[in-house]
């Protein structure tokens, strides 16, 4: 049996590779894994058989045989590890890697969810408009050091690895925010990232889902 991850049943981006099941599936992807997916739904996602595989009851989990894994970093690690492809033979240069992943995951990534989460909860509240540029600059203030040390590298550390593979994930994000646009050598490298063989199986199996509810969502013409 190959493992199973889970991801949301109707994605509230509508197939636009946003959830972060997608950095797991694209894992799969270029290490040549193959993978199941169990859809859940937000009340399945609660639910206490999922809260045993994920303690807040959310997308992505990981399961293979007796192993049951949570948090799409940490699934992401485990797929490279145990298949070559995301990480350099070389004792440093996979701690370099290493060092990437971490860095887009406890780095970059929590000022643009804080972004995200003031998006959908404070809109409406009187201090947004003054709180969203403060959100924005904390975000550039990640984005200008990590642009800098890419200079004009295809990847962060010579040859594609799971380093890179995070940093897109978490950079691609940001793309209906404009600010990518704003450091153009990190937009080419997010936009190298999507155009690996890889991200794309990846990212039209995810979309395949949206389809697929959108189609069953439909009224039948015959009926
Ligand atoms: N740190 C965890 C990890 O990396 O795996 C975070 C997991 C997480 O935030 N999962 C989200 C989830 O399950 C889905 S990815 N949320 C449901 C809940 O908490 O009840 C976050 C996400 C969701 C939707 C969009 N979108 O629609 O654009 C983008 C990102």
């Amino acid at each position: 049996m190959p493992p199973t991850i889970t991801a949301f049943e109707h994605s509230p981006d509508e197939g636009q590779g946003q959830a972060r099941d997608m950095r797991v599936r694209w894992a799969f992807e270029e290490v040549g894994q193959p993978y199941e997916v169990r859809l859940v739904s937000f009340a399945a996602m609660k639910a206490p058989a999922h809260l045993r595989l994920h303690p807040f009851g959310q997308i992505p989990t990981y399961e293979d045989g007796g192993l049951a894994l949570f948090e799409s970093g940490a699934i992401v690690l485990h797929i490279a590890l145990d298949r070559p492809g995301l990480l350099p033979n070389d004792a440093d240069g996979r701690a370099r890697a290493l060092t990437w992943m971490f860095c887009a995951l406890n780095t970059v990534e929590p000022p643009i969810v804080e972004r995200e989460a003031a998006e959908y909860t404070e809109a409406d509240r009187p201090w947004y408009d003054a709180r969203l540029p403060i959100l924005d600059d904390r975000i550039r203030a990640r984005l200008a050091p990590v642009s800098a040390r890419l200079g004009d590298g295809e990847w962060l550390d010579g040859a594609f690895s799971a380093g890179d593979l995070m940093m897109v994930s978490v950079l691609l994000r940001l793309r209906p925010t404009g600010i990518l646009a704003e450091f153009p050598s990190l937009a080419a490298y997010v936009a190298r990232g999507e155009a690996r063989p890889a991200y794309q199986r990846a990212f039209e199996a995810q979309l395949a889902v949206y389809q697929a509810s959108q189609a069953a969502a439909m009224p039948d013409p015959a009926g």
